[in-house]
């Protein structure tokens, strides 16, 4: 039987690539932190996956080496997922010495307890990422497009990637990059745009929310469906040579965008009003007899330098291991707004 070790498992990609390493036959270990309020909603049902064995589950912390390595030893892994990180972009411009401990050196400490271990047939994933890019005049972008990191995050993911090719090269250690895209889904966290705008919009419904308060509306970002992404993490393990791959559907919409579809799909077609920090979008909800503002701007979701454009170009990727996504951009508004909307409906009826 195959071995598996994902960090982050207990994030929206670490979930869903549990499942599909569960569901290949693995034995699939994970990484979690000790919290003081149990958090594990998107893994719980795993522990017992189809009555056998589930996940295993280890406590660690990526900023605590003697952890990973005493781990490492005891799991002796086939195959390394390595997803954890603070993962959110506008917060790591808040806390960009804990992001750089964990996203830079905490990739750095993993690759050391692998390397002292000497799990040299051990392979590794990292999730390497998109925002690499910045604000590169290229686009699409592929992996020979340059770099232009502009977040504490990003530049602690450059970081990350950086050590991982020099691992790769300096002692041949089985090393893939995944520079993936946005991937979304009903278990994306609360605080990612998509996530919050099918969120708002269920509770709009349910008379529980007015209104939608928004960043920077014109950025475009290449969404796609996360577990048609994490099959991309174990296909480019199977190939040969570790590499890196850019991981996307090669299709940008706007924020915007993104609003209007979600809105649309609940028949609510919203109209746009006003320039700048004063733009508003109006809309009719059902259970009013006159259209309101429902998306407000608020300044304090800019970021103080901002990504204006990434669309990827998978073509290596679709080339080498066959990979293409699945999932298109409406379908991915509709699973997700289904599901909170479903979501807020079960908490209305709980709530009487
Ligand atoms: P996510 O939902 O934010 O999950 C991140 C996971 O990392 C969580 O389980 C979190 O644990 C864990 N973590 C954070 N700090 C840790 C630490 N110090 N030690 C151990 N675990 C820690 O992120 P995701 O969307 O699944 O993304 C997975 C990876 O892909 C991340 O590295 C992200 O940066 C990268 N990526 C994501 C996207 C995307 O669009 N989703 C695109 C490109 C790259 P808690 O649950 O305890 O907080
Ligand atoms: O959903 P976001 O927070 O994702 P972002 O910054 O693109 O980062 C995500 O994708 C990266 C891959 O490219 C990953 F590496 C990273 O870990 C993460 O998963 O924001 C998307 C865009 C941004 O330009 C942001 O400024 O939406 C804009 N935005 C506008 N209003 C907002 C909001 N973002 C958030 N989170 N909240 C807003 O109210």
């Amino acid at each position: 039987m195959r071995r598996a070790f994902i960090t982050g498992v207990n994030g929206q990609d670490g979930s869903y690539l549990a499942e599909y390493l569960l569901r290949k036959g693995y034995e699939v270990h994970g990484l979690i932190r000790r919290t003081s309020s149990f958090n594990r909603g998107r893994i719980e049902h795993l522990h017992t996956y189809e009555g056998d064995k589930g996940l295993i589950l280890h406590y660690g912390d990526l900023i605590d080496a003697s952890n990973l390595f005493h781990l490492l030893r005891k799991i002796d892994p086939h195959e390394i997922y390595h997803l954890a990180a603070q993962s959110h972009v506008g917060i790591s411009f808040e806390t960009p010495l804990s992001t750089t401990n964990i996203i830079a050196l905490g990739t750095l400490r993993l690759l050391e307890a692998i390397r002292s271990l000497d799990l040299s047939e051990t392979k590794i994933y990292n999730a390497s990422t998109s925002e690499l890019y910045g604000n590169t005049t290229q686009c699409p972008q592929n992996e020979d497009t340059p770099f232009m990191a502009t977040s504490p995050y990003a530049i602690a993911k450059l970081y990350g990637h950086k050590i991982c090719e020099n691992y790769r090269d300096a002692y041949e250690m089985k090393i893939w990059n995944g520079i993936f895209f946005n991937h979304e889904s009903p278990r994306r966290g609360e605080n990612f745009v998509t996530r919050k705008i099918t969120i708002s919009i269920a509770k709009m419904l349910q008379k529980k929310q007015d209104k939608l308060y928004m960043g920077n509306l014109d950025v475009i970002r290449d969404w796609g469906y996360a577990p048609d992404y994490v099959e991309a993490m174990w296909q480019m393990l199977q190939t040969d040579k570790p590499d890196n791959y850019v991981i996307a559907t090669g299709v940008g919409h706007s924020v915007r965008q993104f609003i209007e579809c979600a809105f649309e799909y609940v028949d609510i077609p919203i109209s746009w009003k006003g320039k700048g920090i004063n733009e508003k979008g109006y809309g009719l909800l059902r259970h009013s007899k006159q259209k309101k503002i429902l998306v407000e701007i608020n300044p304090r979701y800019n970021r103080p330098i901002e990504v204006n454009r990434l669309i990827g170009d998978s073509t290596k990727a679709r080339k080498t291991f066959g990979w293409r996504p699945k999932t298109t951009f409406k379908e991915l508004v509709k699973i997700m707004l289904e599901e909170d909307i479903k979501r807020e409906e079960t908490t209305c009826k709980f709530l009487g």
